[in-house]
């Protein structure tokens, strides 16, 4: 795939017609607007850079929808927890990668391209060590690669049960290790990274009730530079629990341990107070939302409107992967604002496209977690372009940045058209070149699972 021309393009200065799109070994080599289609392969719809989804657990997918039912006692996220619990201890490596092949096409079909795993199902159901140690972080790297999805694989290290050194519960047994354990990982799975063609490496201490203090720092020193990134701030339980035994707020115990900087993403930071608004803001470290996910779990709603007043980045991620969706993801994010705010266009400025700034600032945000040069279609930069149906009866009427309007708030997945991933023609009228092939695969899958 060498050349490639679209009717209308988003770049980097704006809408333009007539884009040629020169690709060479997965990244831009040029890009020129106003010229005609030559050799080239057209696209008639509208392209825009690929979302980067900053945050996921894919074996996740699995469950989504079957954890919707009230138990005895009032639901909650650690209710949730539970049954996620029970659900991941029935996984095979083997059901893992097909779950992960699942999600990675449900991604690309809506409109992400590039993905950061946390990945945490690191051992067997019994908690014992496999042969391989990157066994698992091995099919995740297999699922990106035969799905062609950018993937920034996110070894997670997970120590203890909560605030405070409390011993893990045998739910978490498939995630522990040591400082030495931890750090053989993390080679396995930069050797099962560098195999790819579209791939970085970070890390991610799971949160500030999974590891210590001790080992917080530790890792920040023993792997300075590339993504690092943490839960934080999730639930008000998890604030008070750590103020009951730091007397700090968790994000302001994150900036008091360590020094937190661009390469960092803080995913949730839900609960976090104006003065940590403030500290993450000017650390430039990305928030890492995840609207739909934190919307089902009822975790609560982060200050997105304060955050971006005092000049924050932030990116987004499918975390449970509940829904698939960039588009909806990018609303519930708006969404959750004019609800809190009574207002319109909560996150916009005057004058301008809501969905486009909102689509600029999560690009931005999300590459810059990934550590990878992508979210934007400019010469440097990976090939991931997401072609909009401008034939959809939602985009009929739009143009520029109305056609992100449209997508983001009436029309959702079924505007994408076509995906290229790393310069690869992955989604062609709406569908994975090899959707059939890996829905079969986790349908046997999930059903097989149901049935234990
Ligand atoms: C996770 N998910 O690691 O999958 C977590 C739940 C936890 C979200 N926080 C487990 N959404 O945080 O302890
Ligand atoms: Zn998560």
């Amino acid at each position: 795939m060498g050349k490639l021309h679209f009717a209308t393009a988003l770049l980097p200065d704006g809408w333009h017609d007539d884009v040629l799109v020169t690709i060479a070994e997965g990244a831009i080599a040029a890009v020129e607007a106003g010229v005609p289609v030559g050799d080239a392969e057209r696209f008639a719809g509208a392209a825009v850079p690929g979302l980067p989804n900053l945050h996921s657990h894919t074996f996740q997918r699995g469950m989504a929808g079957l954890a919707e039912r009230r138990g005895s006692s009032a639901d909650s996220f650690w209710t949730w927890r539970e049954v996620m619990y029970r659900f991941l201890d029935r996984l095979t490596p083997d059901d893992i990668e097909a779950i992960a092949a699942f999600a990675f096409v449900e991604m690309l079909e809506a409109g992400f391209t590039a993905v950061g795993e946390f990945h945490y199902l690191h051992h067997a159901p019994d908690g014992r060590t496999y042969a391989n140690v990157a066994e698992t972080a091995e099919r995740i790297a297999g699922a990106a690669a035969e799905t062609g999805i950018g993937l920034t694989l996110l070894p997670v290290y997970y120590r203890q049960g909560n605030f405070g050194g409390a011993p893990p519960v045998p739910g978490q047994r498939r995630f522990l290790n040591d400082q030495g354990s931890f750090a053989r990982l993390v080679e396995a799975s930069a050797r099962a990274t560098a195999g790819l063609p579209d791939a970085a490496l970070g890390i991610a201490p799971h949160s500030l009730r999974a590891v210590s203090l001790g080992d917080l720092a530790w890792i920040a020193e023993r792997w300075p530079a590339g993504p690092m990134h943490i839960h934080v701030s999730e639930q008000v339980k998890e604030v008070e629990d750590c103020l009951a035994v730091h007397a700090r707020r968790p994000i302001e115990l994150l900036y008091d341990t360590i020094a937190v900087g661009e390469r960092w993403c803080l995913v949730h930071a839900t609960h976090a107070e104006p003065g940590e608004i403030g500290l993450i803001a000017r650390s430039r470290a990305v928030a890492g939302l995840c609207p739909l996910t934190e919307a089902n779990l009822g975790d609560g709603v982060f200050d997105t409107l304060g955050f971006l007043a005092a000049g924050g980045c932030f990116g987004l991620g499918s975390d449970s992967l509940i829904r698939v969706s960039a588009a909806e993801e990018l609303r519930a994010l708006e969404y959750a604002q004019r609800l809190k705010h009574r207002s319109r266009n909560a996150l916009g400025e005057e004058g301008r496209s809501t969905g486009r700034r909102l689509h600029d600032l999560a690009c931005a945000g999300g590459a810059q977690a990934l550590g990878r040069r992508i979210g934007a279609i400019e010469p440097g930069r990976r090939a991931d372009i997401v072609v909009l149906d401008r034939d959809h009866p939602s985009l009929a009427a739009a143009q520029g940045d109305m056609l992100l309007d449209a997508w983001i708030f009436s029309a959702d997945n079924a505007a994408i058209r076509d995906v290229i991933c790393g310069g690869r023609h992955v989604v062609a009228a709406g569908r994975h070149r090899d959707r059939d092939r890996l829905v079969a695969r986790y349908r046997e899958t999930v059903r097989r699972l149901e049935a234990i």
